[in-house]
């Protein structure tokens, strides 16, 4: 039996919608997001970010030299997103040294778990968190400024591009893996999947918690 990243997605439609579709997305496309809702996306997701560098560095370690091209793409690009983040807090006064949320710290856990799985696992894990966000931030539609810059940042057709990219190499290293590696490949596509719609959740809830707490979220001083 064979498996494709085309396959995950056909075989589990509703996880990957689950994923890539939720109200914090449609509300930053009708601009109805709460500053503090978005502030919680933007400073978790820079921690989660430090940590996906992580695992593209462990990818990289286990990747044949073939596959090096992208994956260092993919890092120098992390790099520049890391700065992106830092102008992006200052310019709404956030403070990006704060505590991990606990669904963030699942997230980051569970990237670093994955470094212990073979590079074919590793591979799909990379593209599955990549094409998440290419998917999420595009398919709402055009969005309003502010969030236009960051819609664009993950629907631009060169990030798209890149994850083709992303795609053809984990299809590759899962065609010559074995049955129990293209095994946990699938759980890693579902685990993240899983991932992704409760990390929306956690910014969307944001809005919901009285003002105080949510504000002092937001600076980081939870
Ligand atoms: C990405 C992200 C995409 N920034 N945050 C989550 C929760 N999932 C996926 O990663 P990158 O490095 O920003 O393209």
């Amino acid at each position: 039996m064979t498996l494709t990243c085309e396959q995950l997605l056909q075989k589990h439609p509703q996880a990957w919608q689950q994923a890539t579709v939720h109200p914090f997305l449609q509300q930053c496309h009708s601009g109805i997001i709460q500053t503090r809702q978005f502030n919680t996306w933007l400073v978790q997701d820079y921690l989660f970010v430090l940590e996906l560098t992580r695992l593209f560095a462990r990818g990289l370690a286990n990747a044949p030299p073939a596959h090096f091209d992208v994956l260092l793409g993919g890092l120098s690009a992390i790099k520049e997103e890391l700065n992106w983040f830092q102008t992006k807090a200052t310019e709404r006064q956030l403070e990006l040294n704060a505590e991990r949320q606990l669904t963030c710290q699942a997230y980051c856990e569970y990237m670093y778990s994955i470094a212990e799985m073979p590079y074919p696992v590793q591979a799909t894990a990379i593209w599955a968190i990549e094409f998440a966000y290419n998917q999420a931030w595009q398919l709402p539609g055009a969005m309003p400024e502010p969030y236009a810059e960051f819609a664009n940042r993950w629907g631009s057709p060169e990030f798209t591009e890149y994850v083709k990219d992303l795609e053809r190499e984990a299809d590759e290293a899962l065609q010559a893996a074995s049955e129990a590696t293209r095994h946990q490949a699938e759980s890693a596509f579902l685990k993240i999947a899983s991932l992704e719609k409760d990390f929306w959740q956690m910014a969307f809830e944001e809005g919901r918690g009285e003002k105080g707490r949510g504000d002092a979220l937001t600076q980081g001083k939870k």
